[in-house]
């Protein structure tokens, strides 16, 4: 492996990212951004992206994606992001990423990114809703390769839905490794052991997603404790009035012992025989999320006020971003044959 392998510091590097699609939502932050708070940031030299330009590939408002760009940026440095120990910055203003993006659109093939879940699923849901498909939804995973491997992240936490293109980005850098020289460390993708897969509340065979449509499922990070005990409490159970942990025929009941395990640090099939009746569950689930998201909303009301600072930390965090990316962006050219 070439010396870029490792960075100079010798630890692990660690890459993950949230898209600007809508605002962040109880599944981003049990799957995602509460394991880079809790131990990512701490145990590896770490870079946490508002992926903004991956929020141009389905129909989008400019005015929007600004503002929920900061939004999301300033949720993550609320959720305990320590711009001290760990890199935060917005992925548009790092050029590097749309640089080697093209190189992994030259790697990649069209048959393995129409493969992808997201692509199928977000391809009926546009036209479903009677858009275009614009052709970064298909391309996007490519995208995302270069995300992570501009910054030889060995590491990179996501939910479960996002497995599928970390698997697509290996076999990128495999690929690219044995065609044009060994420029790319081959990541692998890091799940939480609960609630890696957060599901819509009203709709449990669905993922909990910021974009969707119906929001009466979704719990947003900065919901009132009023319209989280809400939503929880109108949370569509299955039949039956036992409780049990069955993900495959129970799925309501399993997604809200996820939630009540991830939030109070218990086990979900443990959580289930403490209780005899939906009421009392989803009362208990109701209160562990209220009590989980009030630090975060309170930091980030205490953030927002402060635009300046969340504008000098993303300022700070693209330039250490560019420097960690740009000689091995450099090299990739290179090595393709470009006279970078
Ligand atoms: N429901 C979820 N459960 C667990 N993890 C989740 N993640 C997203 N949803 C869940 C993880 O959060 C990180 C950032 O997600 P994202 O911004 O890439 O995707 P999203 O929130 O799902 O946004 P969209 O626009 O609504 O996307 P789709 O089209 O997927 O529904 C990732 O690590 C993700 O795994």
């Amino acid at each position: 492996m070439d010396e870029m392998a490792v960075p100079a510091s010798g630890r692990t590097r660690i890459f993950s990212g949230v898209k600007p699609t809508g605002h962040l939502t109880l599944g981003n932050y049990l799957g995602a951004v509460r394991g880079w708070v809790e131990e990512d940031q701490h145990r590896a030299d770490a870079l946490f992206c508002v992926v903004d330009l991956h929020a141009l590939t389905v129909e989008h408002d400019p005015a929007r994606v600004r503002r929920l760009t900061r939004q999301a940026a300033t949720l993550l440095l609320a959720s305990g992001l320590d711009p001290e120990v760990c890199t935060v910055f917005v992925q548009s203003r790092v050029d590097e990423h749309a640089r080697l993006s093209y190189l992994m659109e030259c790697t990649a093939s069209d048959g393995e990114m129409r493969r992808m879940i997201q692509y199928k699923e977000k391809t009926a849901r546009e036209q479903a809703r009677g858009g275009s498909v614009r052709l970064s939804l298909l391309t996007y995973p490519a995208l995302m390769a270069a995300d992570i491997l501009a910054y030889g992240a060995h590491e990179v936490p996501v939910g479960e839905d996002q497995a599928q293109h970390v698997e697509l980005t290996r076999d990128l850098a495999i690929r690219f490794n044995q065609r044009y020289g060994a420029t790319f460390v081959v990541p692998k993708a890091t799940l939480p052991k609960v609630a890696a897969r957060v599901m819509d509340l009203q709709e449990p065979t669905s993922k909990m997603g910021k974009s969707h449509d119906r929001t009466a499922g979704i719990v947003y990070l900065l919901d009132e404790p009023e319209v989280v005990r809400k939503k929880v409490m109108r949370a569509v159970t299955d039949g039956g009035s036992e409780v049990v942990y069955d993900r495959a025929e129970r799925p309501g009941l399993a997604n809200l012992l996820d939630v009540l395990a991830a939030c109070t640090g218990g086990d979900p099939e443990r959580l289930a025989g403490a209780y005899d009746s939906y009421g009392a569950l989803k009362k208990d689930v109701a209160e562990a999320v209220v009590e989980t998201l009030r630090p975060v909303r309170e930091r980030h009301a205490a953030l927002a006020a402060e635009p300046a600072y969340v504008d000098e930390v993303l300022g700070r965090g693209a330039e250490r971003a560019r420097g960690m990316a740009r000689p091995r962006v450099d090299a990739a050219y290179r090595a393709m044959g470009l006279l970078a």
